[in-house]
């Protein structure tokens, strides 16, 4: 792992890219575009802030998440690679894959021509990823921000046989009440809840979250808009490259559960995730890549 010393030496940009470490000891990198700021853990290479220039913060954090390593980061955008939900081998493997629980390497830094600002994180195979997935790949987490946030996911089969993963880039969405906001852009879309092979089709051209709601659209490409009266805002997640939307909001009953969320957290947020699971799972042949990216504004 290099130093923030080493870091800031090779891929520091003086007035845009710097890098700290963290209270919790994890090294993250802080993005000024001059339009909005943007905050990445090297661990799990997990967006953690981004605020457009005078706006609110778009990303929810908890306030009880460890920041210690073995333990997600609770907010932000978790990556979650090279399998979404529960792992279908060993039992005792990590949810969601292991990327967010390794350290990623930086790759690139740059100042484009028109002011965004850009940093590649990226993971390989190794002994590590071997023990839980035997695949040789890279991964690499691209963002850039300029007025508005853009996070693309690529990944690339290094091997010499195929292989099948899924992925989502899981974004808790800052709300300022859960109950008061109405989300666009899945209606006339087919969705399961989590846990059940039962299609249903949601007509309502706008989707309010009153209960725990756990939803995967399928054959789902087109933007999401959250439309939140309380903050006054309508936050925009148009993505690329993923054909499943997923909804969740755990509820005030199982949010109590989980012990990484602030109490009543759960009405802060709202997950709107680029996932590629069911039948969008990716299957790569040697060579091939795929890239699953969110774009992340507030509309004006
Ligand atoms: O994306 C929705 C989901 O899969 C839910 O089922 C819920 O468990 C959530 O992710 C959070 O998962 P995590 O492992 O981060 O607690």
């Amino acid at each position: 792992m290099q130093s923030t010393a080493q870091l800031h030496a090779q891929f520091g940009i003086e007035n845009h890219l710097t890098f700290e470490i963290h209270s919790g000891g994890m090294v993250v990198a802080h993005l000024n575009s001059g339009k909005a700021k943007a905050s990445v853990f090297l661990y799990g290479a997990h967006i953690a802030s981004f605020c457009p220039g005078g706006e609110e913060e778009v990303l929810w954090m908890s306030n009880h998440t460890s920041y210690t390593e073995g333990k997600p980061i609770r907010g932000g955008i978790p990556l979650c690679f090279p399998w979404f939900g529960a792992p279908s081998t060993e039992t005792n493997f990590p949810k969601h894959g292991f990327a967010r629980l390794m350290h990623w390497g930086v790759s690139q830094t740059a100042l484009l021509a028109d002011g965004k600002v850009q940093i590649t994180l990226f993971l390989e195979s190794s002994d590590e990823t071997w023990y839980f997935w035997p695949h040789e790949f890279k991964a690499e987490l691209t963002i850039s921000l300029g007025s508005d946030l853009h996070s693309a996911l690529k990944v690339i089969n290094t091997g010499t046989l195929p292989l099948r993963y899924s992925a989502a880039l899981h974004t808790y969405f800052k709300v300022g009440n859960l109950n008061a906001i109405a989300i666009e852009g899945l209606s006339g879309t087919l969705f399961y809840t989590q846990g059940s092979t039962e299609q249903h089709f949601q007509t309502e051209p706008f989707l309010s979250i009153d209960r725990p709601l756990d939803r995967c659209y399928i054959n789902h490409c087109q933007a999401t808009l959250i439309h939140d009266a309380s903050m006054n805002r309508t936050l925009v997640a148009d993505k690329q490259g993923s054909e499943v939307t997923v909804v969740w909001n755990p509820g005030e009953a199982t949010s109590r559960l989980i012990d990484d969320i602030h109490p009543n957290g759960y009405l802060e947020f709202v997950c709107v995730e680029a996932a590629n699971t069911y039948d969008d799972t990716i299957d790569l042949d040697p060579g091939e890549w795929h890239l699953t990216a969110v774009r992340i504004s507030v509309a004006q």
